[in-house]
């Protein structure tokens, strides 16, 4: 079994498109939650559930705040647009999102079991990135029985080990928090490869105006967002 793990895909469709688009064809796709919240929720979930079996999800904490709000949360997605998002989604869809499961586990190639889950096993909205002490990690992921874990949430690649274990980020394909534009993905089988998928950004930011989506698409360096995160996780602690 090979894999290609689809994490924060933020109802992208044009970077959810370029990632599929260098998906291969015998490979499971993985999504990895947060799926719908952003500029085409219907249509990103439209186009994912066409593919049938071929996709395992997971559910993140932006998909649970649209079927299930939350007080406002530094971190978390805003109000408003939550609310937007959640009036183009059907009871149907919402109900979808809110029947995920929080962790999935593969069998992979070459790579051997691995744990799938948003931001950390035990809590889809934990705050853990590529600089996090060894100690805050283990806390979250030592009671795993499988060697790697694969994340996403914080919209930033990496690649660690910690302990005995490797923790991967899958990074974002809608909304990364990268040095270069393009939907940020991961393929496992038989190695763990982090990939970048391009595709026209211009056109893109156009075609997110014209949805009527308010206020600019967020973008951040991965040192920039990697601050950010620790010091939300500091002030939430
Ligand atoms: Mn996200």
């Amino acid at each position: 079994m090979r894999v290609a793990a689809l994490y924060d895909i933020h109802g992208h469709l044009p970077a959810l498109e370029a990632a599929l688009a260098d998906v291969d064809d015998d490979a499971l796709i993985l999504v990895g939650g947060d799926v719908a919240m952003g500029p085409w929720p219907r249509e990103t979930l439209e186009r994912l559930r066409a593919l049938g079996q071929r996709v395992l999800w997971l559910r993140g904490n932006a998909d649970r705040e649209l079927v299930h709000p939350s007080a406002p949360r530094e971190g978390g997605p805003p109000q408003e647009l939550a609310e937007r998002v959640r009036g183009q989604l059907s009871e149907e869809a919402l109900a979808f999102l809110d029947a995920l499961p929080l962790t999935q586990t593969i069998e992979i190639d070459g790579v051997g079991r691995v744990l799938f889950c948003h931001a950390t096993p035990r809590d889809d909205d934990e705050l853990l990135t590529r600089i996090s002490p060894d100690e805050r990690w283990l806390d979250a992921i030592d009671g795993a029985p499988e060697r790697t874990i694969v994340c996403g949430h914080t919209h930033v690649q990496f690649d660690r080990r910690i302990g005995s274990k490797r923790v991967v980020n899958a990074g974002s394909v809608g909304m990364p928090y990268e040095a270069e534009p393009g939907a940020y993905w991961l393929a496992l089988g038989p190695d763990v490869e982090h990939r970048r998928s391009g595709y026209d950004v211009d056109a893109a930011t156009a075609a997110i105006d014209a949805t009527g989506w308010p206020g600019e698409w967020p973008a951040a360096t991965p040192e920039e967002a990697t601050e950010l995160f620790e010091r939300i996780a500091r002030e939430r602690a």
